[in-house]
């Protein structure tokens, strides 16, 4: 069958509240891709479950993510949007990858490594073997691309392992997927270890933009904003990784180059430069706020959206599982 668009599948696990470093990163660029690709987007809630969740926080906030996907500019009519949980084909192709993956492979992975030491009072199965319900994830669509970051290049290394190992027993059953790195999409670094990625699960508020963050908030974390003694406004990663980040998370924003960005403010002190990177945030958010505010007061059109999208999800899901199920030799059900 030939396929008319390449099919594009990517996620975010539905833990804690989204950063400006998962929107200029992922989300942003995501926005477009359905002009060129059949996309579908996860919430991926069942791998969230590797790290124990208090209920009522955990479900509130893997909704947010969901509704924040569409204040972002994701168009749910566009583009297939749902909650992985919604589909069971994602757990049952899971298993059986179980079934076709070395412990000595799962054993390399670093993601595995860093949050094992994270949590090593809850080192669980599904920690483990995280990257076969990913690959199951990713399998089901006979996806062609996944935008990721470079911290999960291992993971869809492992998961074309496992697709080609499946295809060489059982003929070809799955597509090959390959990483995709969108042009744009800067890596935004912690406020305040600005050699650290900016990401949801840091302690330390300060050091993160949330998308929900109001105005006032996203002023006082740019304030506070880690940088150097020498008060030039200048990009040098290397040497001035504080200022640097800020550069970039304006000139991201503003459109506006490095250079551009160090002649604007050539001769102006570092408390006016964060003062201009915290007004612009805030500028950027406002009309994604406002969505936001919208789609929550309106449950039903963010319910109609899940539903609609997990089916035709799951369709497509259902297709791949039959296939894999026919092909390992499982007893067909009887409909
Ligand atoms: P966690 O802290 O829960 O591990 P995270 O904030 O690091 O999460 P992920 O859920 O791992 O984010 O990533 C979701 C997407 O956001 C990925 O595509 C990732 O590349 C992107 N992303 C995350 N943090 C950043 C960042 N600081 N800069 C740019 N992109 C980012
Ligand atoms: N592990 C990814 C989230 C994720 C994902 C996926 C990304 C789960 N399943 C499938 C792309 C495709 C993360 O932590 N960012």
């Amino acid at each position: 069958m030939e396929k008319e668009k390449k099919i594009l599948y990517s996620g975010m696990q539905a833990t804690g509240k989204l950063t400006i470093g998962n929107y200029i990163g992922a989300l942003k660029n995501w926005v477009n891709l359905h002009e060129d690709y059949d996309c579908f987007f996860g919430v991926m809630d069942l791998h969230s479950l590797t790290v124990r969740q208090n209920p009522a926080e955990f479900r509130k906030n893997a909704r947010l993510i969901y509704t924040q996907y569409v204040a972002a500019g994701l168009d749910p009519e566009k583009n297939c949007i749902y909650f992985q949980s919604h589909v069971p084909a994602h757990a049952e192709l899971g298993w059986i990858l179980n079934c076709f993956t070395y412990m000595g492979e799962l054993n390399r992975m670093t993601q595995f490594k860093d949050k094992s030491a994270k949590h090593a009072d809850n080192i669980n199965a599904g920690l483990y073997t995280y990257p076969t319900l990913m690959a199951a994830d990713i399998l089901l669509y006979q996806s062609d691309l996944v935008p990721i970051g470079a911290d999960q290049k291992q993971h869809l290394e492992i998961c074309r392992d496992i697709a080609e190992r499946f295809n060489n027993i059982y003929g070809d059953v799955f597509t090959i997927p390959e990483g995709f790195f969108p042009k744009t999409g800067a890596r935004i670094m912690s406020l305040q270890e600005p050699d650290k990625k900016m990401s949801k699960s840091d302690e330390n508020e300060n050091a993160t933009i949330y998308l929900i963050d109001d105005r006032d908030a996203i002023i006082r974390k740019f304030k506070r904003a880690v940088t150097d003694s020498e008060a030039v406004i200048k990009y040098d990663p290397a040497n001035k990784p504080g200022i640097s980040n800020l550069i970039e998370i304006y000139s991201v924003v503003t459109g506006k180059s490095f250079e551009d960005v160090e002649k604007e403010f050539a001769g102006k002190g570092y408390g006016d430069f964060k003062m201009a990177v915290g007004e612009t945030v805030a500028d950027m958010l406002d009309p994604f706020h406002k969505r936001c505010d919208e789609l929550l007061a309106d449950k039903t059109y963010i319910d109609h959206c899940m539903k609609e999208n997990a089916e035709k999800a799951a369709y497509f899901a259902n297709k791949t599982l039959r296939k894999v199920q026919k092909k390992v030799g499982l007893t067909e059900r009887i409909r």
